[in-house]
């Protein structure tokens, strides 16, 4: 069940072991558990206490790798299974250009979100890691985008988030576009300050204010 399979989700990232991470990907695929909640409560939830753990100094950036690597292993295998699930949404939503922003390499919580709203019904174009603001622009002008979603996971890489919406205003598409904005270190009071439209806490919240916006 659930409830079984969480701890030891948690403990396969804490104890950084990739194969037990799929191990337990695999029993939560095999008995049909929530894999949406096993993702967030189980998976996501130990990377936090990881984050914590390196911050405080008692984990190192090689546990960090490790840890993220079990993660990732996890997510890779449940993330097919979702599409297939939810796959052929009946419903069809708007187009998003995703991407981790300049600067930023942490792509696991943009994945997860990207997975999550393509499941949805949205169309995704995910433009990967450290992805240049100009990019994002020229996406979203390419592909008549209806959301520009960008994750950013460290204090001085948010920034990058106003430089985004100050370039899309100068390629005169701001107000063709609603834009969405998360990340551990983000918060609605950012989103406020820049300007942004919707400040997404996690996947689940990115999905259901994304369908809200368009
Ligand atoms: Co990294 N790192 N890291 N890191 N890292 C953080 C982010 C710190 C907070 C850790 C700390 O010090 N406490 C810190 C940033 C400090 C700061 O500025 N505030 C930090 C640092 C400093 C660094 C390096 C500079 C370390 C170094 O080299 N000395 C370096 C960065 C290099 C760079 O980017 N230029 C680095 C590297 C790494 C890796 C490579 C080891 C690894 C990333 C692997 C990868 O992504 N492929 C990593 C990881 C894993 C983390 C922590 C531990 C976890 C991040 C994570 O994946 N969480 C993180 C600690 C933390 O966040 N507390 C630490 C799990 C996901 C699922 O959560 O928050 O990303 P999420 O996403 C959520 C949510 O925010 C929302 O939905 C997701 C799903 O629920 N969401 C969105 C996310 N994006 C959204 C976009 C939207 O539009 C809407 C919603």
């Amino acid at each position: 069940s659930l409830e079984e399979l969480i701890p030891k989700a948690k403990n396969a990232i804490k104890e950084f072991d990739e194969d037990a991470a799929k191990e337990v990907a695999q029993e939560g695929i095999d008995s049909n558990v929530d894999l949406v909640k096993l993702i967030e409560d189980g998976f996501t939830a130990a990377m936090t206490e990881v984050g914590d753990q390196f911050e405080e100094g008692s984990l190192f950036l090689p546990h960090v790798i490790a840890a993220s690597e079990a993660m990732s292993a996890a997510v890779e295998l449940i993330t097919p299974v979702l599409e297939e699930q939810r796959g052929g949404a009946e419903e069809k939503h708007g187009g998003v250009v995703i991407g981790t922003i300049a600067g930023d390499i942490h792509t696991i919580g943009k994945d997860i979100v990207a997975t999550m709203l393509k499941i949805a019904g949205f169309e995704l174009y995910d433009l990967g890691r450290d992805v240049a603001i100009e990019s994002y622009v020229n996406k979203a002008k390419e592909v008549d985008a209806d959301i520009v979603a960008s994750s950013a996971l460290m204090t001085p890489t948010m920034t990058e988030q106003l430089t985004l919406e100050e370039q899309l205003k100068e390629a005169g598409i701001r107000d063709k576009v609603k834009t969405m904005i998360g990340g551990a270190p983000v918060s609605q009071k950012w989103a406020d300050e820049i300007g942004a439209d919707i400040y997404a806490e996690n996947a689940a919240d990115a999905v259901k204010k994304a369908k809200e916006a368009v």
